[in-house]
This record gives C-alpha cells, structure tokens and sequence, in this order.
C-alpha cells in the first residue's frame, strides 16, 4: 500500500477524471503506422506549445532521454552532462550499454548549472585520441540540484557554445513546466536555446505514462526510428495521449500550487532539529535536505514518517526528499509538518 500522504515523487500521481474520460472516450489507431489520431494530436500540440517543429510521444522520461541521445550520437561519440543528471545517475547508463555513447560528466553546481568554463574545457579538439564531442544535456528543474530552475539566459548561453563548437544541446525538461511557472516565462523561451527537449506528462502534469521529445522534424524522425528499437513503438496508444492532451491543457497553471506546498512543507521543517534545509533552494515542487540528527538515520526516519501515513525517500548519504504534486493538499502538507515534528522532537530538549 502507498503511504496516504505520498511525498516520494510526483511520479505517483493519479489521473484527474477528465482524463479518464478523454482515455475512455480516445479515437485510436495503430501508430507504428502513424494513424492513432490522438498521438498525432498530442504531437501536434505538444510540438505548438514549446514552439519545435515536430514531438514525438514515448513511453517515460528515460525512453524519451535516450531516444533523443541515440538520435544526436553515434557510438563513440561523447555527451557532455552534470554529474548530478537524472540521465547520468538514474537510467542505468543506457547511452552507453545501448548506444556506445561516452559520458562525460561535470560537477553540477547547485543551481543545477554546468560553469560555462567548465564546459569550453570539456570540447575535445579534432584528435584521433579523442571521441567526437557530439552533444551537451541539460536539466530543468534540475532534480538532484533541489528542483532548481535553469533560465532562459543561462540556457541561450550554454547553447551558444555549445553551436559555436557544433555541438548541439539536448534539455531533460522532465519538469520544465514547473521551470516555466516558477519562473513566471513561457515555456518556450526555456526551450528555444535547446536542439531538442523531452518533457514529462506523469510527474507533476499528472498523465499516468508518458514523456513528451521536441525537436526538428529530421531529428524527431531518427527519434521515432530510435524508439521503436527500444521497444517503444505502441499501437493504440491513443488511449494514453488522451490524458497527455488534458494534462497539457489543464494541469499546468496548478503546478503553482505544488510550489506554494514544497514551500510550505519546506518552512515548516527547516528549524527541526537535526534537519538541514537551505530554503533559498526551494523553488519548485521538490525539498531535499539533510539529516544530522542525534538519535535518527534516514532510514528510521522514513520508517517512522511512514508508519504515520507519511512518504518521503531517502536518496542516498544523510540526503532525503519530498515531493508535491497533484492530489496533495494544504492539509497534508500540515499533517506532514506535524509527523516530522513529533518524529524529531522526541526525547529532545
Ligand atoms: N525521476 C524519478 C526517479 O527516476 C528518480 C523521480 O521520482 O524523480 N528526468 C528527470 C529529471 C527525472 O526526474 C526523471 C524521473 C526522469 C528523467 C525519467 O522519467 P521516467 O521515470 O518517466 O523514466
């Protein structure tokens, strides 16, 4: 069973009942075929808001990451990314077992940037000892990094010496609309400097499977070929961009209301003891902290926190994170608040 109050991503997330109508109601097709009229809709629509050519739907952030790789890569050509990446540390190195790509990794400061200097020293020259730099990737919100949001500037600046080296940019916006609200600018200006962008519907949009690429028509086209080697080829996957389209339309404005929570959950623990919370760094829907607490580990407080209905996980080291999103209210962020309090608290002072 979960836990009531699920603060371990926003990847739990429950479709709304319009899209369980949309879903029910979804005119389909087979598209390996390209004749599901509701992915090509999707498609369309996707490929309109972020302002790209052509979109592709995938089955995850992962698929949709990797497609995207494998369509700007050769084998043996290295990729550029933060050593914090969700690409790098959390889908099991697929560039390289599947597509031979080499990582190159640079720290991530915890803004969830990449130092430009950093990057420049990065782009091998043309040498027969080296791989082909081929692509730089990007995060936003950056996961690891608190949630942090890129900017547009910082984004256009990565992009441009990126392109002056020919390099291209890839941008894991597996949470780019909550960069968009948080930062109060279209999405597109987020997206432009980027040569393609993934984006997730189920995480905080709420859809429950499936991640968004944007890109070039020519690049969406080795992408398509991409993910059907990967297994991702769907037929009537209508039934599933159904509730994509109802997530881009309707669950976007709200993502403000999962910022207002993270920031209410993060206030209300950041003086506990034992926590170390710096809320400078909490921007959108995620909270990571440290626990350096005389009598508790992680562990036993994600134990203790569960047995009181309360989900948050522990993300290695002293490290710990919590999650809003859809379905989580005001009241259970109090709740929340409440559990960690009596948690912490106990036989202390
Ligand atoms: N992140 C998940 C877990 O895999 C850690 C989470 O709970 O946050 N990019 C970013 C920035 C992500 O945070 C995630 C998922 C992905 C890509 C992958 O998406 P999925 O889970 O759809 O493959």
């Amino acid at each position: 069973m979960p836990p009531r109050i699920d603060l371990r991503s926003d990847t739990v997330t429950q479709p709304t009942p319009a899209m369980r109508q949309a879903m029910a109601a979804a005119v389909v097709g087979d598209d390996v075929f390209g004749e599901d009229p509701t992915v090509n809709a999707l498609e369309t629509l996707a490929a309109a808001r972020l302002g790209k050519e052509a979109a592709l739907f995938v089955t995850s952030g992962t698929q949709g990451n990797l497609a995207s790789l494998l369509a700007h890569c050769g084998r043996g050509d290295e990729v550029i990314m933060g050593d914090q990446a969700h690409t790098f540390l959390y889908e099991q190195g697929g560039s390289a077992a599947l597509g031979g790509i080499h990582p190159r990794t640079l720290p991530n400061q915890p803004d969830g940037t990449l130092r430009l200097e950093d990057i420049a020293a990065a782009i091998r020259s043309d040498n027969p000892h080296f791989p082909v730099s081929r692509l730089v990737c990007l995060e936003n919100t950056h996961n690891r990094c608190s949630g942090a949001c890129l900017t547009p500037d910082y984004t256009a600046a990565v992009a441009e010496l990126a392109h002056r080296h020919g390099l291209k940019l890839h941008l894991d916006g597996a949470r780019i609309f909550n960069a968009a609200v948080a930062l109060g600018v279209d999405v597109q200006e987020l997206v432009r400097p980027a040569d393609s962008v993934t984006f997730c519907l189920s995480k905080g949009l709420a859809a429950p499977v499936g991640s968004v690429i944007c890109g070039p028509a020519d690049f969406i086209h080795r992408a398509r070929r991409a993910r059907k080697v990967l297994g991702g080829g769907m037929r009537q996957a209508g039934i599933l961009a159904a509730a994509g389209i109802v997530a881009l339309n309707e669950m976007v404005e709200r993502l403000a209301d999962d910022h207002a929570h993270a920031r209410l959950l993060a206030e209300g623990i950041a003086e506990l003891p034992g926590i170390r919370l710096d809320l400078k760094r909490v921007q959108t829907n995620i909270v990571i902290f440290a626990l350096d607490h005389p009598r508790l580990t992680p562990a036993v407080l994600v134990e203790e926190l569960r047995r009181r209905e309360v989900g948050i996980l522990a993300i290695g080291g002293n490290q710990l994170r919590a999650v809003t999103h859809y379905g989580i209210e005001r009241e259970h962020i109090e709740e929340a608040v409440a559990a960690f309090r009596a948690i912490l608290t106990t036989g202390i002072g």
